[in-house]
């Protein structure tokens, strides 16, 4: 009997967040941000501001057309002081894992990252910043980081 208690405890607990947590844990976010990128290889935004402590719920959608495979965009914020060329190299042969590196120096860097999406899809994150300093962020789809980049200025 006892057994069958913890059995029915475990299938009871958790096993994730759901899509509706998400979306919940985005609401209420500090601050809610839209990124798009498109067809030209481009986000419609290079800055964004927080301060220390806030959580920041960033919405990426591709509003392009081209098939994924060819034009893909995700968004990968790293850590302050992160090199942006090392980080996106590092990925670049990557593909299965979102073109994100392994490598575990490389991977340490990540604060948050949505997945490679197609046009039309889009995907929230939501993540803290602790300490003020410029977060940059940047679309790991290979040859794109060099004009898919930003930084969000934690004060
Ligand atoms: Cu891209």
């Amino acid at each position: 009997m006892k057994k069958l208690l913890l059995m029915l405890a475990a299938v009871a607990l958790p096993t994730g967040v759901t899509l509706a947590e998400e979306k919940a844990d985005a609401a209420k976010a500090d601050v809610k941000i839209t990124i798009t990128g498109n067809d030209q290889m481009k986000y419609d935004k290079s800055e964004i501001e927080a301060k220390a402590g806030q959580t920041i719920a960033i919405t990426l959608k591709n509003i392009g057309a081209l098939p994924k495979e060819a034009m893909g965009h995700n968004v990968v914020i790293l850590k302050p002081g992160s090199d942006l060329i090392k980080f996106a190299l590092g990925g670049i042969a990557n593909k299965a894992g979102g073109y994100l590196p392994t490598e575990a120096t490389l991977a340490a860097q990540i604060v948050a990252h949505t997945k490679i999406l197609g046009p039309k899809e889009e995907e929230t994150i939501v993540f803290k910043v602790d300490a003020a300093g410029d977060y940059p962020y940047l679309c790991t789809f290979p040859g794109h980081f060099g004009v898919m980049k930003g930084v969000i200025k934690v004060k």
